[in-house]
C-alpha cells in the first residue's frame, strides 16, 4: 500500500525569502507512516484545486497572524506581523477542503485560526488586550516541548476520539485565539479560562484544528502523538 501523501503548508520568512516548516511536523508524519511534502505558496485557484486533488491529507502549520481584514476587523496595534502570501494560499485551500469530505485536515495554532477565519469565524487580535476575563499564560515561558495549561476535552468530540481523555496538557505559544467560532465548526475543547483550544468541522470524518503545537511535544507526550496517529489513519482511510 502506498503511504498517504500529506501536503504541509509552509511558513514564510519574507526577509530571507525562505519557506519554513518545523521539523517536528515532518518527522511526526513520517513516523506515523505518511509521506509529507511541503507545499508552494500559490494564490492561483487552479493550482490550489490541483493540490487538493493530488494529496491525501493536509497539515496547516503555525506561524504569524492572519490579516484582520479577512475577518472584518481593522488591524489593531496589538496585532502581530501578518503574511498576505500565506493568507491568500491557505484560506482558499481551507475553503476547498471544507467543501469536500474526503481529504483529512490537521491544523496547528495559526492553522486552526485559518480554518476558523476561512469558514466565517473571527479572532481575538491579542488575548492580553482583548479577552475579557482572567486569561491563562497562553504564551508560555517554558520551552515549547513542555505543556503549560490543560485543555478540557469535549466528550465524544473528534479530539476525544483521537486522545481518549477528558483532560490533556498542552503547550501554548499563541497570543491570538478564536473568538467567534465559524458556524460550521464545533468546539472540541477549551482551556479553563474559556479560550477555545480545538474544533472540528461538523459532518467531516477528520477536519481538526488545535491551538497548541503537538509537533513540538510528540517525542515526550502520548496525547500529542495520538493526534498525529489519528490524522494519518484518517488519511489512509480516505486514500483507500
Ligand atoms: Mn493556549
Amino acid at each position: 500500500m502506498k503511504k498517504p501523501l500529506i501536503g504541509v503548508t509552509p511558513g514564510l520568512n519574507e526577509e530571507e525569502s525562505r519557506l519554513l516548516v518545523h521539523r517536528g511536523t515532518i518527522d511526526a508524519l513520517r513516523r506515523e507512516g505518511a509521506l509529507p511534502v511541503i507545499l508552494p505558496l500559490t494564490d492561483d485557484e487552479g493550482e490550489i484545486a490541483e493540490i487538493v486533488d493530488r494529496f491525501d491529507g493536509f497539515v496547516f502549520t503555525g506561524g504569524g497572524d492572519i490579516d484582520p481584514e479577512l475577518y472584518r476587523q481593522n488591524q489593531l496595534a496589538c496585532c502581530g506581523a501578518i503574511s498576505p502570501q500565506r493568507d491568500s494560499f491557505e484560506l482558499p485551500l481551507a475553503r476547498m477542503l471544507a467543501a469536500r469530505r474526503d481529504k483529512p485536515v490537521l491544523a496547528i495554532c495559526r492553522g486552526f485560526q485559518v480554518l476558523n477565519v476561512a469558514l466565517g469565524g473571527d479572532l481575538y487580535q491579542d488575548i492580553g488586550t482583548q479577552y475579557h476575563g482572567e486569561a491563562l499564560a497562553h504564551r508560555q515561558h517554558q520551552p515549547d516541548c513542555y505543556a503549560s495549561h490543560p485543555v478540557i476535552v469535549t466528550m465524544s468530540s473528534l479530539l476525544d476520539q483521537a486522545v481518549h481523555t477528558q483532560k490533556l496538557w498542552v503547550n501554548s505559544l499563541h497570543h491570538q485565539a478564536v473568538k467567534r467560532l465559524a458556524p460550521a465548526l464545533e468546539s472540541c475543547g477549551a482551556a479553563p479560562d474559556g479560550i477555545i483550544e480545538a474544533a472540528s468541522l461538523t459532518g467531516h470524518p477528520f477536519f481538526l484544528g488545535v491551538q497548541w503545537h503537538p509537533e513540538r511535544m510528540w517525542q515526550r507526550d502520548d496525547t500529542a502523538r495520538a493526534i498525529f496517529t489519528a490524522f494519518v489513519e484518517a488519511c489512509e482511510e480516505a486514500a483507500r
